[in-house]
């Protein structure tokens, strides 16, 4: 059994223990996805150009995710509902985005057990260094993995990560695209033009 596979199985157990119902659309929306392993979540819908990258890039590695907009200051009961029930729903990863004041990867952290992984996203005025500021600074004992201002599909990519430390195929696919970066970057290695 893979680590995705235990995980899942163990999330979907609990389920059964502690079961958490669907209350708005919004909060439960699945894309149609079967079993998402990382669940995506943003401030806004204007979130969503920077975020997709994240589903990109978990995509590239067959994960799937389930995408929902919920704001930690506009709607944060539903925030509430859906972090604290988050594993119990077999999700395994949980990435948040947000601009300005990005409440939401801190406030998600606070109501999960699942590692979060946060976005600051530039916003107009600031350019996404409020954002940086508010998701990196988590005090002590409430970790988020906070990635570069913009930086979703690195978000991605640490979610494929963490699902393939127990998960022998998925570490392979990963290899193997190290190995294509890795080769990308010699490829401009040779053909600089200096
Ligand atoms: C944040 O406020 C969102 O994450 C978004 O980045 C920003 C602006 O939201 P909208 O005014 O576009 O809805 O909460």
């Amino acid at each position: 059994m893979t680590f995705s596979s235990a995980c899942f199985n163990i999330c979907v157990s609990l389920e059964y223990v502690n079961r958490v119902e669907p209350t708005t659309d919004q909060i439960m929306r699945n894309k149609n996805v079967k079993r998402p392993a990382v669940g995506i979540l943003m401030g806004s819908d204007s979130d969503w150009p920077t975020m997709k990258e994240a589903a990109d890039a978990c995509a590239e590695f067959g994960i799937s995710t389930e995408v929902n907009v919920i704001s930690a200051h506009r709607a944060p009961h539903d925030l509430e509902r859906y972090a604290s029930g988050a594993h119990t729903r077999g999700l395994c990863v949980l990435i948040a985005g947000a601009g300005g004041a990005a409440h939401l990867p801190g406030v998600t952290a606070a109501l999960t057990p699942l590692p979060v992984i946060g976005v600051p996203i530039a916003g107009k005025f600031i350019k996404g260094w409020d954002a940086l500021l508010s998701i990196v600074q988590m005090p002590s004992g409430v970790p988020v993995a906070t990635v570069a201002i913009g930086g979703a599909r690195n978000a991605g990519l640490l979610a494929v990560q963490i699902l393939a430390v127990g998960d022998s195929a998925l570490q392979k696919k990963y290899l193997a695209f190290k190995e294509r970066l890795a080769e990308q970057s010699r490829a401009k290695n040779r053909n600089l033009a200096l």
